[in-house]
């Protein structure tokens, strides 16, 4: 058979030139690597228990997940590459505040696509940047971009752990060394005895190192649940209103401020076209239609459906300190008598939260 092979001179160009398109690392790992057993024993152990919730994309797509040939059938290797964002914390997570990484990283791994078929001629290939499921933490850190932490994510020396992984699926078959024999290895051990993040994570969504349960994680509570929240959980979500950071702020590897000089300018996630959004919750109780749809528009925000976020918005100033003002009282008890009963049970709690009884 005609095999496309991608050797250590070929990578090493390729590496060579990530930064200028943009992406701050870069590896590879075949498809076929060991390494890649314990990962989905873990992805049909989290299935089994149901810890999807209602993520029911990763339970349609775990053969995929398990073996990304089904989308490109003779794929033999995954490149995998890293892009750092930052900036100051807020209601919103880092990554939500930046413009949209899937449409930003899909941009930047297209020249390296172009790249990689000029080195390997005839090759085939496909972007995955989410919404292509791949297994990019447990190949990432098979690829030698960094290891994972007990709190789930890829931290990457040098960059810490506020990167956002896309990959590149490739008939080109990587014929140089692995970069690490398994995930074992670039497991915990890297932690040492710190457990920050475990300890730190408002809704005690950890069962144990690298073990979340996405049903208690802010992230999936704002972003991905349909419906009410529970009380005991929105108690817990602070003024979050999309995703949350607060595993990653407390990891000593994101600590010190010197990320920004290690990585060139051209690799960082900027900031979504008109700028970075207000996160002011009130004006979010009532938003209407076209107003949110230009407020997404262009931010991983836009995943967020329109009654979500109104639902987030009034758990958020529900949590808030201090009184309600006259103006946020108005908006919250008319958001009571809402169809939607998300949001109707988040504005009923906000009120009684604040003292006020429910109208
Ligand atoms: C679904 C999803 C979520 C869900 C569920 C997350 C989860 N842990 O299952 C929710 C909404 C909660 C979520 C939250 C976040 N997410 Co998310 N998410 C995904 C998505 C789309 C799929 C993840 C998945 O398959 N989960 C199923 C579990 C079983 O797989 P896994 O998380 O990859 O876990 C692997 C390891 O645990 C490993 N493993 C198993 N056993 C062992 C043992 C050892 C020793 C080792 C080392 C490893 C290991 O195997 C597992 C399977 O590969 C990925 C993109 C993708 N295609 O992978 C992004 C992704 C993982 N998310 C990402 C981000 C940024 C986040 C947030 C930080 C966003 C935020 N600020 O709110 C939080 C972080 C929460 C946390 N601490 O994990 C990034 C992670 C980047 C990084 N540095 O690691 C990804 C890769 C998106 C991207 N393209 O960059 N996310
Ligand atoms: S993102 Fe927030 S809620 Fe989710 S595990 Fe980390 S600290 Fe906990
Ligand atoms: S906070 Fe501590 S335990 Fe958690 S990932 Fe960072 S180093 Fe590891």
């Amino acid at each position: 058979m005609d095999e496309h092979l991608l050797d250590e001179a070929a990578l090493a160009r390729l590496v060579d030139r990530a930064a200028a398109f943009g992406l701050a690392r870069l590896g590879v790992v075949r498809l076929d690597h060991p390494g890649f057993a314990e990962p989905r024993a873990a992805l049909d152990r989290y299935l089994a228990e149901g810890r999807q919730g209602e993520m029911d994309f990763l339970a349609r797509t775990a053969e995929i997940r398990r073996d990304p040939r089904q989308m490109l059938p003779d794929a033999a290797s995954l490149l995998i590459a890293a892009v750092p964002y930052g900036g100051p914390g807020g209601r919103i997570a880092r990554y939500a505040r930046a413009t949209d990484y899937h449409t930003e990283i899909h941009h930047r791994l297209r020249r390296l696509e172009h790249a990689l078929h000029a080195e390997v001629p005839g090759c085939t290939s496909l972007i995955c940047v989410d919404t292509k499921p791949i297994l990019e933490r447990s190949a990432a850190a098979l690829a030698g971009l960094g290891f994972i932490g007990k709190h789930g994510c890829v931290i990457a020396p040098g960059l810490g752990s506020y990167i956002l992984l896309g990959g590149l699926l490739t008939s080109a078959r990587w014929c140089g060394p692995d970069a690490l024999p398994d995930l074992r290895r670039a497991g915990w051990d890297a932690c040492g005895s710190c457990t920050r993040c475990l300890d730190a994570c408002p809704t005690g969504a950890f069962d144990g190192p690298g073990t979340l349960d996405p049903r208690r994680c802010i992230s999936y509570l704002t972003i991905e649940h349909r419906g009410p929240i529970p009380d005991e959980l929105a108690d817990a979500m602070g003024e979050r209103i999309a995703g949350c950071d607060v595993c990653q702020e407390v990891c000593p590897y994101n600590a010190g401020g010197d990320r920004e000089r290690r990585v060139p300018a051209a690799a960082w996630l900027g900031p979504p076209l008109r700028g970075t959004r207000d996160d002011d919750p009130l004006p979010l109780v009532d938003i209407g239609s076209s107003t949110y749809r230009a407020w997404v528009k262009g931010t991983p925000v836009r995943r967020i459906p329109r009654r979500s976020m109104r639902r987030n918005a009034l758990i958020a100033i529900g949590n808030a300190s201090g009184p309600l003002s006259a103006a946020a009282q108005a908006r919250v008890q008319s958001a009571c008598n809402d169809s939607d009963p998300q949001v109707a049970s988040a504005a009923r709690r906000a009120l009684t939260r604040k003292g006020r009884p429910e109208p």
